[in-house]
């Protein structure tokens, strides 16, 4: 029994340690973590002043909608040498097919002046693009937000 106790004592101590560790760090524990935060703002029907660029490696997004209705940030890494216009050109249903889109990261999505409850992971590639959309459509005739302007992308220099 004194055993057991001892090394629960040890085990407190060591969590105590990690806790006082990062509380003393400079910044979040995202910071600490070599992780980028990246603040996208969405309205009726755009993104607020999206970045041009963001720096490449281990990144956070997230979103807060802005807007009166539902939106999302979704986020692909383009193929080489297309642009948001190649896309939004494309024939229906192949906007992220694999002749635009190299990969998709994810979607947040956020209800009217609300923030997404989670965030989006991604190790940014140097020198790539990656398109930010919202494909969401306000009722199923009408226009996806993405049409009416709600699509931008970025560069990893
Ligand atoms: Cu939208």
């Amino acid at each position: 029994m004194i055993r057991c106790s001892r090394a629960a004592m040890i085990v407190l101590g060591l969590i105590a340690q990690a806790g006082s560790a990062r509380a003393q760090g400079s910044g979040s524990p995202n910071a600490a973590a070599g992780l980028a935060e990246v603040s996208i703002v969405g309205s009726d029907y755009a993104f607020l002043k999206p970045p041009p660029s963001i720096a490449a490696g281990k990144t956070l997004f997230s979103f807060e909608n802005r807007g009166r209705v539902r939106h999302e940030l979704s986020i692909a890494l383009l193929q080489p040498g297309v642009t948001v216009k190649d896309v939004m050109e494309a024939p229906a249903g192949q906007t992220t097919s694999r002749r635009f889109v190299e990969s998709i990261i994810g979607i947040l999505i956020a209800r009217p002046g609300e923030s997404s409850g989670g965030r989006l992971f991604a190790d940014l590639q140097r020198g790539r693009r990656y398109i930010i959309v919202c494909t969401l459509k306000d009722t199923p005739d009408a226009q996806r937000h993405a049409e009416l302007g709600m699509v931008s992308s970025f560069d990893v220099p």
